[in-house]
């Protein structure tokens, strides 16, 4: 029975970062995390393109005109959204989680989810490399594993 899976080596691969810039003191961690996770499994700077939108909202259009591009093996998608009082944090915490996930699927390109969504900062800090780990370094390895994985299984 063949059993495969993704290497978690980024040799070769060329990724682009969408990442909002709304609550960036938490976004900006993760892309930080990402970036080093990325190149701690091998991938040269010079393949790694960030691209910065206004909030999470904006991620899979952004997501989507990477994805479409052709110029890369994966992306990944970055964003905090933190619950207020009104029902703002469902409508947009919901639109780029059926966005991004949407892309994925009509793509074919790993498209992946490194969007917070949280009740408060405290949750948010602790989850961008607090005692909660560190979702932009989790979101980089699903990237390259999914890369890899996609080399192996897709048909064309
Ligand atoms: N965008 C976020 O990324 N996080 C949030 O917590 C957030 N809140 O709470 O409103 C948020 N809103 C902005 C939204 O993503 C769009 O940028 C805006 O609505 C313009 O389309």
């Amino acid at each position: 029975m063949p059993v495969i899976e993704g290497a978690l080596d980024g040799a070769g691969l060329r990724v682009c970062i969408v990442v909002a810039r709304w609550n960036e003191f938490v976004t900006r961690k993760l892309l930080d995390g990402a970036e080093s996770a990325l190149q701690h499994r091998g991938i040269a700077k010079d393949d790694v393109t960030v691209a910065w939108v206004p909030g999470a909202f904006e991620v899979p259009t952004a997501a989507n005109w990477a994805a479409r591009s052709g110029r890369f093996d994966a992306v990944i998608c970055i964003g905090a959204v933190i619950r207020g009082d009104t029902a703002h944090f469902e409508y947009v915490a919901g639109g780029a989680t059926e966005g991004i996930g949407r892309i994925a699927l009509e793509t074919g390109v790993p498209v992946i989810f490194g969007v917070l969504t949280v009740d408060n900062v405290e949750q948010a800090m602790s989850r961008a490399g607090g005692k909660d780990g560190h979702k932009g370094e989790e979101a980089a390895q699903a990237a390259i594993e999914m890369a890899n994985l996609r080399r192996l299984l897709r048909a064309d």
